[in-house]
């Protein structure tokens, strides 16, 4: 298998601005949704930012980012998928003018992967809308949001597009079904929407995602646009013929998402959808023609994967974000996300199959509980085995993903270094190569210290995969 990463794979990690900056309020920030929630997506949401948010602080990155890049870089990072704060650049949404703080900021932090040959690659919008577009305007639910992410988005390509090549247009944009709030910042309770308001938005941010392309294509030479769908390889619990029908189902669901933005027009299974289910959505002559501006390349997360059936079932629950039926074979992590490496190369054929487009795998990892060691020299490390086996079975999918002929661009480690986790707002769910003192009462010093992961990353990077076969 060894050999099979090619040479420029674009090898790194991945973290997001809410979950890892803190300085919630610095330098001119306007409070994002992601302020008012500080239990993730578990937990109740507020007005006001609470004593107990973990993402205030997150990990301190935005005043650490050097010593993070830099440990990014002695791994030897390739590439370091981050986000761009939308509160930072326009505090409540709907200025005129942008923040000059906010916009000097990320400068900085550009200029410190670029000094170490790590290739930016930039999430405009991951989670982290400002609250006030939120309130005032129910989120993406509104047709006006187009105008201020389209704004938003012109500053960012003529700031930064000299900077950044790879940029994503929302993160995991299909969430939105399930998370209405943290992925559409729609005020209105999940339960109070309708399917028609719920969808009218998703066409907000689709036609949003399209101008973005339109307007990276002109502004930033050599600018590459990708979306970013939330995988889940779906199963059938059986080999009943229904069972499949009903993964059919559900993964068009999904597939929806990436229909559109990668071909450009609605599927005619949605259009069904929608006429199945009352559903009109306001679409215009307009909108169909910006729709067809598609995304250079397609990006993922992947996690987990799921079964479906058409009987109903009482074991059915949510793991990231989406929900399904456990896997009988699989076995799960300590919150319950279900771990199968070979679902990675089944849904890196599965999209390339479908779309033909080159892929990148912008989020994979494990949440654990990392129990700390002190070294003779009085450094904490932690010996994470169970991370290295995960990364590693994942990789060897990819490698046989690269081998069934699929492109494989890159590949970003979620939580590189530990960050506060978005679904529960916990500090103790932990991804990262680094680990950072930090824990959920608010008490640590923030130092960083290397896992036992972080060697054997540096090493799969330095060897370009080969490492992974060493044994
Ligand atoms: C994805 C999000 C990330 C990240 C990851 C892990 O859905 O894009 O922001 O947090 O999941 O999830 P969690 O933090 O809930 O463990």
């Amino acid at each position: 298998m060894e050999g099979y990463f090619q040479d420029g794979f674009l090898w790194g990690g991945a973290i997001a601005a809410n979950q890892c900056e803190g300085a919630y309020l610095e330098d001119g920030k306007g409070l994002s949704i992601q302020d008012v929630m500080p239990y993730g997506i578990a937990g109740p949401k507020s007005d006001s930012p609470g004593e107990n948010n973990k993402k205030l602080v997150g990990i301190d990155f935005y005043h650490r980012y050097r010593e993070d890049i830099r440990l990014f870089a002695q791994m030897g990072f390739k590439i370091l998928r981050l986000s761009i704060a939308w509160s930072r650049i326009f505090p409540k949404g709907d200025e005129k003018e942008p923040n000059q703080a906010g916009i000097a900021h990320y400068h900085k932090v550009l200029d410190e992967c670029l000094k170490y040959g790590i290739t930016p690659m930039v999430t405009i919008s991951h989670y982290e809308t400002p609250l006030y577009l939120s309130r005032k305007y129910n989120g993406w639910a509104n047709r006006e949001m187009i105008g201020f992410y389209e704004k938003y988005v012109k500053v960012l390509f003529k700031e930064y597009g000299s900077k950044v090549k790879y940029w994503i247009s929302f993160n995991e944009i299909n969430s939105i079904l399930e998370e209405p709030f943290m992925s559409g910042a729609i005020s209105t309770p999940k339960e109070a929407l309708s399917l028609e308001e719920l969808y009218q938005a998703v066409h907000h941010e689709f036609v949003a995602s399209a101008l973005a392309v339109k307007h990276l294509h002109e502004m930033v030479p050599g600018g590459k646009m990708g979306c970013m769908l939330l995988s889940m390889p779906v199963y059938p619990l059986s080999p009943k013929p229904d069972d499949m029908m009903a993964v059919l189902e559900a993964e068009r669901k999904n597939f929806f998402f990436g229909d559109v933005q990668v071909r450009g027009s609605y599927p005619e299974y949605m259009k069904r959808f929608f006429e199945k289910n009352e559903i009109t959505l306001t679409i215009t002559p307009e909108d169909e023609e910006i729709l067809k501006n598609t995304v250079d390349y397609v990006a993922f997360s992947y996690y987990v994967s799921i079964c479906e059936s058409a009987q109903e079932n009482e074991n059915r629950r949510k793991s990231n974000i989406i929900g399904g039926i456990p896997n009988p074979y699989l076995v799960e992590s300590e919150w319950g996300w279900q771990i199968d490496p070979v679902g990675l190369r089944y849904v890196l054929n599965q999209w390339y199959d479908r779309y033909q487009k080159p892929l990148f795998i912008a989020e994979n990892g494990l949440g654990a509980v990392d129990k700390p060691l002190i070294k003779e020299d009085g450094t904490l490390t932690v010996e994470d085995d169970y991370r290295i086996a995960y990364l590693e079975t994942h990789l060897k999918e990819v490698a046989k993903a690269i081998d069934d002929g699929v492109p494989v661009l890159g590949y970003t480690a979620w939580g590189c270094i530990d960050l506060v986790s978005a679904g529960t707002g916990e500090m103790r769910k932990r991804y990262g190569f680094i680990y950072v003192d930090r824990h959920d009462d608010g008490s640590g010093t923030l130092k960083r210290y290397r896992k036992k992961s972080f060697d054997w990353y540096q090493k799969v990077i330095a060897t370009n995969g080969k490492s992974l076969f060493d044994c």
